[in-house]
């Protein structure tokens, strides 16, 4: 089901300081930028390896406000991982494989997400408190 780690998201109170941190303590290369409305965060793609299916990244996320998922998760439990992403090949399939095992989705339908991709979050309480992302990476 899962093809590699797509990223780790790293949530922080200021991105442009994480960034240089990643980047000079670990030789990592940002490859991508963007601002997600929908999602609440301005984010940066570092990138560590390519994989079957896509590539594997250090994800680092600033909330837009305190009240998106990132804002209200920097408030209650300070900066840190704030979830995992799997590399899969098809995210709509894999939504409806995992929620048949019971595991609640926290979307309905694949939403947009880094570098093109199609993204899909699954509920933290049902992953041993891990909040776990689906990825299908852009086709390259
Ligand atoms: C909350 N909880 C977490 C968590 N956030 N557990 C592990 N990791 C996290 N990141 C726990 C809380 O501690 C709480 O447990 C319970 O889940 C419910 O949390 P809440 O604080 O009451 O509720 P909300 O309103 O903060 O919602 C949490 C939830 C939400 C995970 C449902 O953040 C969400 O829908 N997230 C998915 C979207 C997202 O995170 N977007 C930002 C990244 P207790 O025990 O206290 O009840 S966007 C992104 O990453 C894109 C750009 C991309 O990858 O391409």
């Amino acid at each position: 089901m899962f093809m590699r780690i797509d990223h780790i998201g790293i949530a922080c109170r200021d991105l442009e300081e994480k960034i240089a941190f990643f980047s000079e303590t670990f030789e990592l290369t940002v490859v991508a930028r963007e601002v997600n409305e929908e999602q609440g965060v301005k984010e940066a793609m570092l990138h560590i390896a390519d994989g079957e299916g896509g590539g594997s990244y250090i994800q680092l996320l600033e909330p837009l406000s305190e009240d998106s998922p990132v804002g209200k998760f920097l408030a209650k439990r300070g900066e840190g991982v704030h979830h995992v992403a799997f590399g899969v090949r098809d995210v709509t399939e894999t939504m409806a494989k995992i929620n048949e095992k019971g595991v609640r989705l926290l979307d309905q339908h694949p939403r947009h997400g880094s570098m093109g991709s199609e993204i899909a979050f699954l509920h933290p309480k049902d992953v041993g408190g891990m909040l776990t992302e689906l990825v299908q990476a852009a086709k390259r």
